[in-house]
């Protein structure tokens, strides 16, 4: 399966390492042939190189747009060598077979990447380069195709190895690398269109993306996995810049995801606010004068199981928050930003990894979400809903407090970013109980109240924080008795989307026990 190399095609955009690998090349007596720039640079260097204008007999026409697209150079790249037939057609048309391609596509992500108008992005979509490549990938029982100058000294060093000639299993690895390209490459052209056309959740969506990270392993150590770049490059645990610590693992990167986009619901405008994840789902979320102070309220809600968990910061790191967060053994911290103080203080941290973002995600940009089932995949809108005081419709006798009015809204944001059935306790701006991921609303209330009175143990307080607190529930309260629950533990307000059936029957028992209750009109189920 040793295959000679005689003839090549080099037609490349990104110049680097071009020269090394033509001058290689013609050492080794292969024929180079080349498109405009990629010739001209090949020539200024002294070597020998044909351009395609004179194979195809066309010159390059249309602002470049058609300057490969031709017989001469598909037939070169496809034509099975061992079928007769085939090697009739090239001999009747004077095609001569092409045994390496060499192609890096016009940079359509970095002018994407780089603002540029409309007119200039469709410009740079790459249609003779996909479709050599594809070509060429196609007939790897004959033909070599590279795609990236990565792999320019791996090339070089299979034909050192094998008396100029390449292998197979070489030629099916290149293969495959091309096809990832051209994939990527039209998922690419695909997502900056359904952003240019206001397409938010375009129907038709391709998802190749980018390997960012071989990881050592998924969830469990018995699953492989892998961590993708989407290439919407948006500020997160994907782009996130890690200053120390080991390698993330696939559940570091889950938690961390679900911890920055939860602080991120909290402008930083607005003050300083900190979220404690665990196993997806938030354990401790507060805001505080002060970012230390933040960090210790939501610390404090459940300091059990804050142990090991993941910290998210809606502004930058600084000493004191360092040394707080220091104090204990915290798997991730991920921040837009870190002082020089603060980095100082966790490099003694080992085994903390911290990681930086130039800014925060935007809680209200669209995206997909995506959940595979078998033989499938569920794709739909991000969960980007919030609600404003203006939204809220007080429906009891009672009416909320302007504190607790800011409690609640707190606590509804809290609640969409917890696993259902969710309920949140919250007072003075901090997650005082949380339960999370129950089949039973109930069981989550009580679970919730439950939390709150294991806070007031650790902590030595008086009484249960759930006495006096705020309460949100992610969907409505079926029936009473959960809510019955919440106010049994001392809650006294309420934020919920309404909508039951029984909605009347949960009004009036909240004005039975006295509540305040207001309604959003929406659900934030998550799961
Ligand atoms: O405009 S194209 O889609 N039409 C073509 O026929 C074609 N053939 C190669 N772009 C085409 N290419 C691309 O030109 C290659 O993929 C490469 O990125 C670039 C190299 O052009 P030059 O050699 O003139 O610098």
């Amino acid at each position: 399966d040793l295959q000679p190399l005689r003839r090549a095609l080099l037609s490349v955009s990104d110049k680097t390492g071009l020269i090394d690998l033509a001058r290689a090349l013609s050492a080794r007596g292969v024929e180079l042939l080349s498109t405009g720039g990629t010739a001209a640079a090949i020539r200024a260097a002294g070597l020998a190189v044909k351009d395609v204008s004179d194979v195809t007999g066309f010159p390059e026409m249309m602002d470049g747009r058609v300057k490969t697209l031709h017989p001469m150079v598909h037939g070169g790249l496809l034509a099975l060598r061992d079928n007769a037939e085939h090697v009739a057609a090239m001999e009747q048309h004077g095609i001569a077979p092409i045994d390496l391609l060499v192609v890096n596509l016009y940079p359509f992500e970095a002018t994407v990447a780089r603002n540029a108008d409309y007119d200039e992005v469709i410009e740079n979509i790459d249609i003779g380069g996909p479709a050599m490549i594809r070509a060429a990938a196609k007939n790897h029982a004959f033909v070599n195709v590279v795609v990236d100058v990565a792999d320019y000294d791996a090339l070089l060093a299979e034909l050192e190895g094998n008396a100029g000639q390449t292998s197979l299993g070489f030629r099916q690895r290149l293969a495959q690398t091309a096809y990832a390209r051209t994939a990527a490459y039209d998922t690419a052209v695909s997502t900056w269109m359904a952003k240019a056309i206001g397409e938010a959740a375009p129907r038709r969506r391709s998802f190749a993306g980018e390997i960012a990270q071989t990881l050592r392993y998924g969830e469990n150590p018995h699953q492989t996995a892998a961590f993708y770049l989407d290439g919407s490059n948006r500020p997160g645990v994907a782009t996130a810049k890690q200053l120390q610590g080991k390698e993330l693992s696939y559940n570091n990167i889950n938690d961390t995801d679900a911890a920055f986009e939860l602080v991120a619901e909290f402008d930083p405008a607005t003050g300083p606010a900190v979220a404690i994840i665990k196993h997806a789902n938030p354990c401790g979320v507060a805001r505080g004068a002060t970012l230390a102070e933040a960090y210790t309220k939501a610390y404090d809600c459940d300091r059990t199981s804050a142990f090991g968990g993941i910290v998210a910061l809606n502004q930058p790191l600084d000493a004191a928050t360092a040394e707080e967060i220091a104090k204990i053994f915290t798997e991730v911290v991920i921040a837009p930003g870190a002082s020089d103080e603060a980095r100082a203080i966790f490099a003694a941290k080992k085994n903390l990894r911290l990681l930086v973002t130039d800014a925060l995600p935007d809680p209200t940009a669209p995206q997909l979400a995506y959940r595979q089932v078998a033989g499938g995949m569920l794709v739909q809108d991000k969960d980007v809903g919030h609600v404003d005081v203006a939204d809220l419709k007080v429906v009891t006798k009672a009416a909320p407090t302007d504190a607790q009015l800011a409690d609640l809204l707190f606590a509804w944001k809290v609640a969409k970013h917890v696993k259902s059935n969710a309920i949140v306790y919250v007072k003075d701006q901090a997650t005082v109980g949380i339960g999370a991921g129950q089949m039973s609303r109930v069981d989550s209330a009580r679970i919730a109240a439950r939390k709150a009175e294991d806070m007031a143990e650790a902590l030595g307080l008086p009484e249960s924080p759930a006495k006096g607190a705020v309460v949100a529930s992610d969907a409505f309260f079926p029936f009473a008795d959960g809510l019955l629950s919440a106010a049994g533990a001392g809650a006294v307000a309420v934020v919920q989307p309404g909508g039951s059936m029984r909605d009347a029957e949960v009004i009036a028992a909240a004005d039975e026990a006295g509540l305040a209750m207001v309604l959003t009109g929406m659900r934030h189920f998550r799961h």
